[in-house]
This record gives structure tokens, sequence and C-alpha cells, in this order.
């Protein structure tokens, strides 16, 4: 079939709105109109080419929401109309990962999805005759993907495809890292580096887990209003402290955060939310994609010393368990999505929505199709 999307030819180079061809679904797999997609700064940053992984020509996206209309043989999980949100964490519940029950990284597809293509090698985009590469395994800059049937997550159809497309990622990354890594308790100091699509979700995540102090550090002041709305209690402007930040943070917790969430994707400030954490059990949680090749470092004194450090990828949730949970809580309202999403344009106006994140004015730009 003939598809719209938005495709990214080269890296640094605006998104260009195509008419391209997607092969249905195969074995296994599910056709999904996508009603909705969220633009993430890991969008951003694959396309700035720093991505070991990024491939070009690709359909870049991977917050999406929409409605299976095809299915391909053996598929029994979804079938045609029911409503979902794609995962590029999948979930096939077979996997040594997937059974370990000690990680949400399933690891049936991550090699394909790696790559750029489908579970059996190929891609399914062409353009012009040549392949135009998956991203991320979901591809949701498309008004049409193909996914395998253990990469969707099927939600309640009452849900607004607009606001839950950022379950996708953002929320669920930054509310599961607070409760499913970090696993956060009731009356804990909290400190949050980056209070954009990720970080005000963590925020919201260490209100819903009962924390006292949720301190708030980002270096463009028009955070702060935001985050206060999601239970930020204070902000700190790096900028705007004098001398080192570390002690500054040290001296505010009454001794160090119990734990902090690194959500910008900067070596500097993980090595900051790694020593501003408490001694002795303080944990610091990475959540931001640093560029390939970089490289974090501390004194491994501060880990003898009881800090901890630790990675969290979509928020350590289990895609096809957890993400209707996720959704369920946004409809009883529970957590706030609406806030957040600052921008919505039709896909025609993709490229602004890069541009107003770099800018630093959206929290999450929407688009619809
Ligand atoms: P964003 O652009 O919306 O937010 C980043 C924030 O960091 C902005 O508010 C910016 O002002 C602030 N910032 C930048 N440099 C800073 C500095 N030196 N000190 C303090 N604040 C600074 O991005 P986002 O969508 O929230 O994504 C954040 C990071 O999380 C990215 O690296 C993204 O790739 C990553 N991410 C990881 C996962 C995961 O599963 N681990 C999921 C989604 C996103
Ligand atoms: N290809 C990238 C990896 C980037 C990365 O760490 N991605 C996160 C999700 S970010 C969503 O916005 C993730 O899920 N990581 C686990 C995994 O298996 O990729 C790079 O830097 O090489
Ligand atoms: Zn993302």
């Amino acid at each position: 079939m003939q598809v719209r999307a938005a495709v990214a030819f080269e890296a640094k180079k605006p998104l260009s709105i195509e008419t391209i061809h997607l092969e249905g679904p195969k074995a296994g797999e599910v056709l999904v109109e996508i009603k909705a997609t969220g633009v993430c700064h890991t969008d951003a940053y694959t396309l700035s080419g720093l991505d070991s992984e990024g491939m070009f020509p690709c359909i870049l996206g991977h917050e999406g929401a929409g409605i299976v209309v095809d299915i391909g043989p053996g598929v029994t999980s979804v079938k045609k109309g029911d409503h979902v949100i794609p995962l590029y964490t999948p979930e096939c519940r077979q996997c040594e990962y997937c059974l370990s029950q000690k990680t949400n990284l399933c690891q049936a597809i991550r090699e394909t999805q790696g790559r750029g293509v489908m579970p059996d090698g190929t891609s399914r985009f062409r353009l012009d005759g040549q392949d135009v590469w998956h991203y991320m395994g979901t591809s949701t800059f498309s008004n049409y993907t193909v996914l395998p049937e253990i990469a969707v997550a099927k939600i309640r159809e009452d849900a607004p495809f607009d606001k839950v497309c950022y379950i996708g990622c953002g929320v669920t990354t930054g509310v599961g890292a607070v409760i499913h890594t970090a696993k956060v308790t009731p009356g804990s100091n909290v400190v949050v580096f980056g209070l954009g699509g990720i970080g005000l979700n963590v925020v919201q995540g260490a209100r819903l887990a009962g924390a006292d102090m949720i301190v708030g550090v980002d270096i463009n002041p028009n955070r702060k209003a935001m985050a206060e709305k999601f239970g930020m209690t204070h902000f700190v402007n790096p900028k705007e402290v004098e001398g080192d930040l570390v002690p500054y943070l040290v001296s505010l917790t009454k001794g160090g955060a119990d734990y902090s969430f690194e959500c910008i994707g900067n070596v500097t400030t993980m090595r900051q939310a790694l020593e501003c954490c408490h001694k002795g059990w303080g944990q610091s949680v990475i959540i931001g994609v640093a560029p390939s090749g970089t490289e974090i470092s501390t004194r491994p004194f501060q880990l003898v010393t009881g800090r901890v450090w630790k990675g969290s990828a979509f928020g350590g949730a289990r895609g096809r368990t957890d993400v209707p949970k996720i959704v369920d809580w946004y409809m009883e309202g529970k957590i706030n999505i609406d806030d957040m999403i600052t921008h919505t344009m039709p896909l025609e106006k993709i490229n602004d929505a890069f541009d107003l994140m770099h800018e630093g004015k959206s929290i999450r730009s929407v688009v619809t199709f």
C-alpha cells in the first residue's frame, strides 16, 4: 500500500514528507494505522547522526498510538480494530530476558531492530525501488507501520490517541524509572536533572511515589513553573549557582539525594547526578542517552561509599503488561499528560517539532494524522 511518511534521508537534514510503499504484515506481524505520535529527544539524537545505530534513509518515530487494521498469519494476541501503542521495547514473554523476571529488555527482536529491519531481515518500506529503514522497530512518523505482534500493547478504546501516544515512550520512561527501576519510597529526597519530556514525568512519578523533596535541575528557567505543576518542590538553575553544583545539591538535600535521575543525555550531568547522592545509600538512575563514543567517569570511592549507579530503558516497564495500566492511570486522572503536550501539528509540520525542542520552547510536540 501507499503510505505518507516523514523520511529522514540523511543526518542533520529536515525530514521530508513522502508517499512511499509499505508491504503488508507477514506471519506474526500486524499493520497499524498510526493516529498520533510524539517527537522524543531520542528521534532528534538519531537525526543528529550521533546514534551508532542510526541508518539513513529511515522513518523515525517511536512514541505512537493507533489501530490494528490488518494481521498476518498466526497472530493471536490482537485483532483488527484493536487500539494499540507500538513498543520499541517488546515483550515476547518467551526469551531468556523476559523469563528472568529481572529486566524489561526483551531481546527477541533487538538485533534486527538495531539494523533497521523487521525480524525476517527485510524492510517493508520502499521508495523508488530503494529500501527505507525502520527505526527502533516502530517507525511511527508514518500513517501506517508494520510491527511484530509482540511489539504492540493493546489499550482501552476510550483513550485519546493524541495524548496516550506519549505513553509509548516519555511517560512510561519517566514514571517507570521512579517506580520500577529506582523503586522510590515515600518521604525520599529526589533530584531530577533535566526537566523536559522525560524529566517532568520523573517529577510526577516521584510525587506519585510519595517523595518529600523533589529538586529539579535545568538550565532553562522556563522549566520552573511547568515542573512545579507536576510536583517539583525546589528549582536549581546551575547557571545561577555560585561554585560547584554537587555540594550545593548535597547541602540543599541535607546530606544528598536518596535518588537522582539524569534526563539530559550529558556525561557531565550524569557524574553530577551520581555525586549529589547520599553517602551510604543514594541511587542515581541514568535515563538520558549520551552520544555514542562518550563515557562516564567518577572516583570509584563514590561507589565504595555506598552510592549506586543504575540505568533505565523504557522505565523498566514490560510493554504489553504495564503500558495498558499506565493508560488506565491517565484515564483515571492519576497522572497528567495533557499539560505536557505543549504543541500539536500535522505531519507536514513535523520539522517544527524538532525546532521547538532545540529552542527549548516545547515539552512534547504531538503529530496527528
Ligand atoms: P528534552 O529536550 O525534552 O529535555 C532535556 C532537558 O534538559 C531540557 O529541559 C534542557 O533545558 C535540559 N538540559 C540540557 N542541558 C542541560 C544541562 N547541562 N544541565 C541541566 N539541564 C540541561 O529531552 P527528553 O525528551 O526529555 O529526553 C531526555 C533524554 O532522555 C534524552 O537524552 C533522550 O534521548 C533520553 N531518553 C531516554 C529514554 C530511555 O528509555 N532511557 C527514553 C526517552 C528518552
Ligand atoms: N541506538 C542508541 C541506543 C539508544 C537507547 O539507549 N535507547 C533507549 C530508548 S530511548 C527512547 O527514547 C533504549 O531502549 N535502550 C535499550 C536498547 O536496547 O536500545 C545508541 O546510543 O546506540
Ligand atoms: Zn523516546
